[in-house]
């Protein structure tokens, strides 16, 4: 059985939301951010030394990191579906778009809120990531001008992970001028699973998150 470890507000939330695409068994554990430092509760530290969300459980394997969970679901848990195999033709894009969320799209998204959090103050600090997350979402909207999903081929596990980066762009007032990006998370909410994953993983609000937007 798998079993997957799930924090209120939190990138977890894709992985419940590809349980439910794939229409899989799953045991959802909720576990609570502090209300004042956001950070995880003791419980996920007692699943993991890092205390990080999301962390899966199966067949006696406890594992960290989105990207990773991601595949080990589609492979292990569902034949491979909704991640594209080593033989197609769009396996290469599949690969970079699902790592692209975290390894590159997030990390100028979470400087810029540790920034905001902690008052600024640092304004050529703050510079060179400023020029990352434009230069970032303006690859990916580029991307989606004339595409529904990152692949040709259709939705795939990358968009779950894509897109909750972008939703995470948009409560840090980010998306704006994006008009691509919008319609994209207007196409990802429109999805049946998206809902049902927020039933079971929710309330969602990334406004936690928007410190400093304007
Ligand atoms: N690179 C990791 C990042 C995991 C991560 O930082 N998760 C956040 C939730 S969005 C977390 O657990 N925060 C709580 C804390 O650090 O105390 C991944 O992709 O899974």
């Amino acid at each position: 059985m798998l079993t997957v470890h799930h924090l209120n507000n939190s990138r977890s939330q894709r992985i419940v939301w590809l349980c439910e695409e794939l229409g899989i068994d799953y045991t959802l554990v909720h576990h609570q951010r502090d209300a004042e430092t956001l950070r995880a509760p003791d419980s996920l530290r007692a699943v993991h030394v890092l205390g990080k969300a999301p962390t899966i459980e199966h067949d006696g394997q406890t594992i960290i990191e989105t990207d990773a969970i991601i595949e080990y679901i589609c492979q292990v848990c569902a034949g491979g579906r909704l991640s594209r195999a080593p033989s197609a033709p769009d396996y290469g894009q599949y690969l970079q778009w699902l790592a692209f969320s975290e390894g590159t799209l997030f990390p100028g998204l979470g400087v810029d809120l540790i920034y905001a959090w902690t008052g600024g103050g640092n304004a050529v600090f703050m510079s060179f990531f400023e020029v990352e997350i434009t230069k970032n979402h303006q690859y990916v909207e580029a991307a989606l001008t004339d595409q529904a999903y990152l692949l040709p081929s259709g939705f795939s596990a990358a968009d779950i992970n894509l897109g909750w980066s972008l939703e995470f762009s948009e409560a840090r007032g980010r998306t704006k001028a994006l008009p691509a990006i919008q319609a994209y998370l207007a196409r990802l909410r429109a999805r049946p699973a998206y809902r049902r994953a927020l039933e079971r993983g929710g309330p969602q609000d990334l406004s936690v998150f928007s410190a400093g937007v304007v």
